[in-house]
Parts: structure tokens; C-alpha cells; sequence
């Protein structure tokens, strides 16, 4: 029988025209890299283009929200300067430096040299249309499970209402690491014999869909 939790069958929806961002934590980094893999499926399963799909990490969920927020910004910024140069422009210093990530390195004279930028082109037609939000939270033994649960949750929901501005919730808040696995498609392993339904998939579906219905509902 089929299952009763879920979205129900798929809507389809065109995203080629859309540009998405899925900002995520690191920990937890075997879940969430297959939560990365099966929104990015779902995302060009839908038509949305690969330089369009822009990814950026932070250290822990908890640091999500304002991520989300800068991210966003930061593409608005980026869409209306290529609007007013006229059309689509890339660049190609990725947009980390545009969060202020454009650290120094030491060279082995000790002194100070500016780190080579990461050459990730980014095409500049329009901000973000959705921002998937990706961290896999664990319970442990203290009470920090359900400070950082409540406080991601509420502030992802801030930045979305904030920002008018889709965020997919992609925050997995489980009591243990199976859970966190079966949730990412890898029950059982994580080679061929993995099994299981990854939320991933939904999450790009879902901005997908949101992204194309808000252009709807400007
Ligand atoms: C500190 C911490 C712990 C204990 N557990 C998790 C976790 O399971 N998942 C997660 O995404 N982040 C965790 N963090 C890190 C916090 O989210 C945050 O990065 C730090 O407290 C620094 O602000």
C-alpha cells in the first residue's frame, strides 16, 4: 500500500528559468552530503540548469538562518547590478567571497597573500527564486538538540516571511544517527545496498514548485 505521509504525487513544474540556492551545515557530513545530492536530482530532474544551483555550507545548523539571509542578499545585490548592465553577467570569484569569505592564506615566507578565489560562474540574471536550508541535527545527551531545533526552525521561518522569499525546510531534527540516515536514502549502507526515501528529493520539488508559484503570486 502506498504510504500516506508525503506530498503526494509530484506536481510538475518548469524549472529552467529558475536559480536556486541550497545553503547547508556540515555536520552530520554523510547525511547531508546525500540530502545535497537528492535536492540537486530533484532540482535538474525539474529542468532547473546546473550554473544555476549555487551551493554554500556553514559550520552548523545554527548558523543557518543568517546564512539563508546573507545568501539572499546577496544574490538581490547581484541581480540588480546585471539588470542595469543589461542581461545575464557572470563573475567568478563564487559567491563565499560575497559573505565576506575571502580569506588569506600564509605562503611559506610567512607573509600574507590573498587566497585564489574559488572559480565557481555564477550567472547573474535575477536573485534566488527559493533557498533550500540543509542541516541534519542529532540528539544528544544535553538540551542543545531542542535550543538549536527551535531557534533554526523559527529563524528560517523569519528569513522566508522577512525576505519574501521561499525557504525549504530541510532541517532534519532526529533522535539518532539511523534515523538521519534512513531519512537521506541510506539505510543500509551507504553504497548499492542503500535503500530508503531521500527527503532531499522533496526538498527540491518543493522549490522548485515555490520558486515557479511566486513568480504567480509577485
Ligand atoms: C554544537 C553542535 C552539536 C552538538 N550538534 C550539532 C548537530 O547535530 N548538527 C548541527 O548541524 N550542528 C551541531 N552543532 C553545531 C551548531 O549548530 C553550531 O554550529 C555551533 O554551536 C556554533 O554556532
Amino acid at each position: 500500500m502506498a504510504s500516506l505521509k508525503g506530498p503526494g504525487a509530484p506536481q510538475k513544474h518548469d524549472g529552467s528559468g529558475l536559480r536556486v540556492a541550497i545553503v547547508h551545515a556540515r555536520w552530520n557530513t554523510t547525511i547531508i552530503d546525500a540530502l545535497i545530492a537528492g535536492a540537486k536530482k530533484a532540482l535538474k530532474a525539474a529542468g532547473v540548469k546546473d550554473e544555476n544551483i549555487v551551493v554554500e555550507s556553514v559550520p552548523g545548523s545554527y548558523e543557518l538562518p543568517y546564512a539563508v539571509q546573507r545568501v539572499y542578499a546577496a544574490s538581490q545585490v547581484q541581480g540588480a547590478s546585471s539588470a542595469v548592465a543589461g542581461g545575464v553577467s557572470t563573475i567568478a570569484s563564487g559567491i563565499g567571497d560575497l559573505l565576506g569569505g575571502s580569506a588569506s592564506q600564509t605562503d611559506l615566507h610567512g607573509s600574507l597573500q590573498p587566497k585564489e578565489p574559488e572559480q565557481k560562474s555564477i550567472a547573474l540574471s535575477h536573485a534566488f527564486d527559493a533557498v533550500i536550508a540543509i542541516g541534519v541535527l542529532i540528539k544528544g545527551e544535553t538540551m542543545h538538540f531542542e535550543y538549536i531545533a527551535d531557534a533554526v526552525s523559527h529563524g528560517l521561518m523569519r528569513v522566508q516571511l522577512d525576505l519574501g522569499v521561499p525557504v525549504i525546510f530541510g532541517l532534519l531534527t532526529v533522535l539518532n544517527e539511523g534515523q538521519g540516515l534512513a531519512r537521506a536514502g541510506l539505510e543500509g549502507g551507504t553504497g548499492k545496498e542503500a535503500k530508503g526515501h531521500n527527503h532531499g528529493e522533496d526538498w527540491g520539488n518543493a522549490a522548485v514548485e515555490l520558486g515557479v508559484k511566486r513568480r504567480v503570486w509577485a
